[in-house]
This record gives structure tokens, sequence and C-alpha cells, in this order.
């Protein structure tokens, strides 16, 4: 239906609707979202944010500027307050098919002439248009819209003017005569009795616009079997946001600080969110070469069961090595390989995580939920090829640089030297390849693999996935459509599930994982040992891990 349609419906209903002000593309956008059908675009409030008078010193062609921002930013119509049409029954024609060509569903012309000044000041002043000429200024629009549906109101002004109900009578029933849509009546009374006695006089010839921002306490019920079909708020998404930014700009002036407000403020994820970044992520992707992009998510909300205080008050994450936490770590050998675009889901202790430039997402079910939720949350925003990494582990630089060069939509990182190192004994996601990588040199290193999970027995295991993973475009968009058709089906057992359960869902779906087989130089952070061995000639003497991994999220 085309927005032209949309407000003839919202003014013709029968039903009294409500349309809500806005001033530029921002409001009109909130507007849209609160619910609201359709937008009043008022002559006030976008003239007083572009910080000029109601008094048409913004020219109509810049209002038709801001107009064509708001309308192109909500998908609801706009009835433009036009003030007197800007001038003469030409400047009317101008107007009006300029406003059907930008999609501007409607236009509201009062009468008064040219330039005007708004209702609230010195009413009584301001000469009334002669009806006749007036009512040329309707003709005009009207004969030269070309959809039958545009919208053109004629207000009159007669209460502001200080006439009395016979003037406003009068001077409605020859705008209807003319052409008009709707009559908008105006008052300024606290208590609208003029415009109570008009609606009784006027009998719904035909459908009648209110603006209560006078007699703003006055029920609307009074109104709703009088034949008012459309309510405007005129002016009160500007006048909020100046209460909101004048304690703001005083607050922050006063403490010379920000501190105290930002928490009372929209996060600036929420400005991006109104500005409908995600489609332009989207649309970036679909548009622009992707080479050199790939994007990472390290899932990092475990606390890390088996550290005792060491992971009292920061999560498993943030433990050190050589003076650098693991995840400092990570993210120098990401952005060695120039990895920029990294994401970390957090969850235990999420505040002492504060390494610059990565996107955080919060697993708020960490405690509860497995793994599978961090993946779940992390790979939503990516789109093309990524890495995914446990962030429990370090790796040489070569390690992740040599899996990225790996052909295959899904590949794991798969050490071949498991059985060599201290933890022999412990679990591990064992993996097994279709056919065995070669013992002693890795001529080949990339291998289909047949299954992967803790409970493969050792000695059939040809190597083990250290927790690190690539997928390319088509690997991540696999990935991704399984993790949710999992999530919808698994419900509640979700949470229990494990990474080798889901890559074993993708196998048994023929969707081909490659392993990427190497020997060695990475390290899986399971106790407190491992923080020293490696490292230092010390033996870690205390607390030992239960050589069990832990169930990571
Ligand atoms: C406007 O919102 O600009 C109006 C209504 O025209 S009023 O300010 O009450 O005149
Ligand atoms: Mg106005």
């Amino acid at each position: 239906m085309t927005k032209f349609k949309l407000l003839k419906n919202i003014i013709t209903s029968g039903k009294m609707q409500f349309l809500m002000e806005a001033h530029n593309g921002l409001s009109a956008r909130i507007a849209e979202e609160a619910g609201f059908r359709g937008i009043w675009a008022s002559s006030l409030t976008i003239s007083a944010a572009l910080g000029v008078r109601d008094n048409n010193e913004a020219s109509w062609t810049q209002v038709i500027d801001i107009v064509e921002f708001m309308n192109d930013n909500v998908a609801i119509p706009l009835l433009l307050d036009g003030d007197t049409g800007y001038g003469n029954f030409n400047s009317v024609r101008r107007l009006v098919r300029k406003l059907e060509q930008k999609g501007i569903a409607g236009v509201c012309i009062e009468d008064k002439l040219f330039p005007k000044t708004n209702s609230f000041i010195g009413g009584e002043q301001q000469p009334l248009a002669d009806i006749e000429e007036f009512c040329g200024r309707i003709k005009a629009g009207k004969d030269v819209q070309s959809d039958g549906n545009f919208s053109l109101i004629a207000r009159t002004e007669a209460f502001i003017a200080g006439w009395g109900v016979e003037e406003a009578l009068r001077r409605a029933h020859a705008y209807v005569e003319a052409g008009a849509d709707a009559i908008l009546v105006h008052s300024k009374l606290r208590h609208p009795q003029d415009l109570l006695e008009f609606l009784q006089k006027w009998q719904e010839c035909s459908p009648v616009i209110i603006v209560p921002t006078a007699y703003y306490d006055f029920p609307l019920e009074n109104f709703a079997d009088k034949g008012v079909a459309v309510v405007v708020w005129a002016n009160h998404l500007l006048r909020s946001s100046i209460t909101a930014m004048q304690k703001t700009a005083g607050q922050i002036a006063a403490e010379k600080s920000i501190r105290n407000i930002e928490k009372k403020i929209s996060p600036l994820a929420e400005i991006f969110r109104l500005q409908n970044m995600d489609e332009y992520r989207e649309a970036e992707f679909r548009y622009l070469p992707q080479i050199q992009k790939t994007q990472a998510v390290i899932l990092a909300a475990s606390k890390g069961e088996d550290f005792g205080t060491l992971t009292r008050d920061i999560p498993k994450c943030l433990l050190q090595i050589e003076g650098k936490t693991l995840l400092e770590t990570q993210v120098a050998t990401m952005n060695d390989l120039g990895i920029k675009d990294i994401s970390i889901v957090v969850g235990y202790k999420k505040r002492a995580i504060n390494v610059p430039h990565l996107t955080y997402i919060y697993n708020k079910d960490y405690a509860r939920g497995g793994i599978m939720a961090s993946y779940l949350q992390g790979m939503a925003g990516v789109l093309g090829p990524c890495i995914v990494s446990f962030g429990d582990i370090l790796y040489e630089t070569h390690v992740l640089r040599d899996l990225l060069e790996q052909e295959g939509d899904i590949v794991l990182a798969v050490d071949v030297s498991w059985w060599q190192g201290y933890k022999q004994n412990r679990e591990i996601d064992a993996v097994i390849a279709e056919s065995p990588p070669a013992e002693g040199y890795l001529a080949c290193r990339s291998f289909a693999i047949k299954r992967i999970g803790t409970g493969i027995n050792h000695q059939d295991a040809h190597g083990e996935w250290i927790g690190l993973m690539k997928l390319s475009t088509r690997g991540t968009e696999i990935f991704k459509k399984e993790l949710q058709t999992f999530f919808a089906e698994a419900k509640n057992s979700f949470s229990q599930a494990d990474i080798n359960d889901f890559l074993m869902r993708l196998i048994s779906r023929k969707v081909a994982i490659r392993g990427y087989f190497f020997r060695g130089h990475w390290l899986d952070i399971d106790g407190p040992e491992d923080l020293l061995l490696p490292w230092s000639a010390k033996k870690a003497s205390k607390a030992k891990s239960t050589n069990r991994k832990e169930k990571r999220r």
C-alpha cells in the first residue's frame, strides 16, 4: 500500500487516530517504533530543531529536505505541516507536486498569510487569509495532485485569530467545498469550548483533525463520538528531547565529567540500531570485496573452575603467562595476521575484561548454558570467513597462519603430538581422520575428519583438536544455519550439548569437516600447572588440575 493510501486510511478510518510529531529522521523513526501509524511533520519543531523560528525562517525547500530524510527513514506516512503553503495558489501547486515526487503522503495548509507566525504567538494579531483566496490555494493543490490518495488538509486559524464558531464553520465549509480532504481546527484554549461547539454544529461533514497542545488534559473521549478523525501530538518529542538535553548538558558542564551521565543516556549501540547499521553491515558484506576480512570470535565466558582463587575475580582468559593475559596474546596473534574484527563472548567477571578494539558479546547464561550458547551468540554477527577460538588456548602465530591457508569450509586445527605431552592421560577433544595423517614428516596436512569427541579411545585418535577452527564464508553460513536449527530443535538440551556433539551432527549431515594436522606449539590452559610448566623450570606443586577438560563456555 502506498504512503498516500496509508495516510488517507488514517484520516478516513472512522475511528480516532493519532499522529506523532517528528522533526528529523531520528525522531520519525522513534515515533514509528513507538507504534504510531503516521507522523506530523511540524513546522514549529522542524524550525526549532534547525535553530530558527516558526516564522518561515527556514525556506520551504529546506523544509522539504528535512521531511525527505524523515520520510526515507520510516514506512509510515507523513503529513507535512505546510504552513500557508508558502505563498499563493502557485506556491501550493509547486509544493504539492514536489511532495508527491518525494512520496510525502499529504500536506496541511493554514488560512493565514506568508510569512506566518506560530499560532501560540500573538495569534489575534495574525491576519487570516481571504476565504476565496485560500480556497484558490486548496483548489490549485487538489488540481495538480497526481495520486488520488494524496491528502490536502485545510486548517482554519479562526479560533486562534480570535474569531467565533460561525467564522470557523463558514471557513471550514468553504474549504471542504474547495476540495479539502479534512479540516484541521486549531484552538489554544485550556478548555476547548470553541472546538466542542464547532464539532457539534459541524455534524461530521468531513473528517476533523485537532491539536490538543493547549487542552492537554481534556479527556479525548469527549471527541471520539463527535467526528474527530485524527489527534495530532504536535511537539512532544522535541519538547522531551529539550528537557533531556538541557539536563545532560547542565550536569556535564557542572561536573566537568561524563562519568555520572553515562548510564542515564542511550548507549552508542542504540544510535547504531536506530541507524540500521545491521543492514549496512550485511550490504557491505554483499557488495564490498571481502578479501582480508576474516573475522574472529573468541569464546571466553568461562570461569575456569580448576584455578581456585586465581579466577576468583577474573575469568580464565585473563590468566597470565609471561606477563601477558591469554586474551592479549590471542588478540595480538590475530592482529599480527591482519585479523582486526574480533568479537569476544564474555560471561563470568565480564567487567574485568578491558581489551580495546574488541566487540563484546555478553552470554548472560554463561553459568547455565554450555559452550553452544557462546557459539550461537558469538557467531550471530559474523557474515564472512572467520576464526573461532576457545579463550583458554595459546598457539604460535604460524599455527593460525597455516590454518587460514587451508582449503575447506570448516577446518579444525588438530595437533598430532598430543600424546607426547605431559598431559597425555587427560580428557581431550580427540579426532579421527578418514585416512591417518603421516607419521613423522607431515607432507600433507589436511584430512577429512570422521569422528571427534572426548569419548574416543586415545589409541584410536589421530590427534587432538585444539579449539581453533577456521570457517570460509560458506562454512560460516552452514555453521550458523545448522546452529540455529540445533538450537530450535534441542531446546533445553542445547545448553548441555558440547561442540563435539555439534560437529558430529554436521558430519552426520554430510557437511565436510577437515582437519589441519600440525605438531605442537600450542597450549591448552586446563589447570594452574599449565601456567607454569612450559614457561618455567618450576613444577606446579599445589593446585593440580583434575585432568578433566572443563566444560568451556
Ligand atoms: C506545528 O506543530 O507547527 C503547528 C501546531 O502548526 S502549532 O504549533 O500549535 O501551531
Ligand atoms: Mg506549524
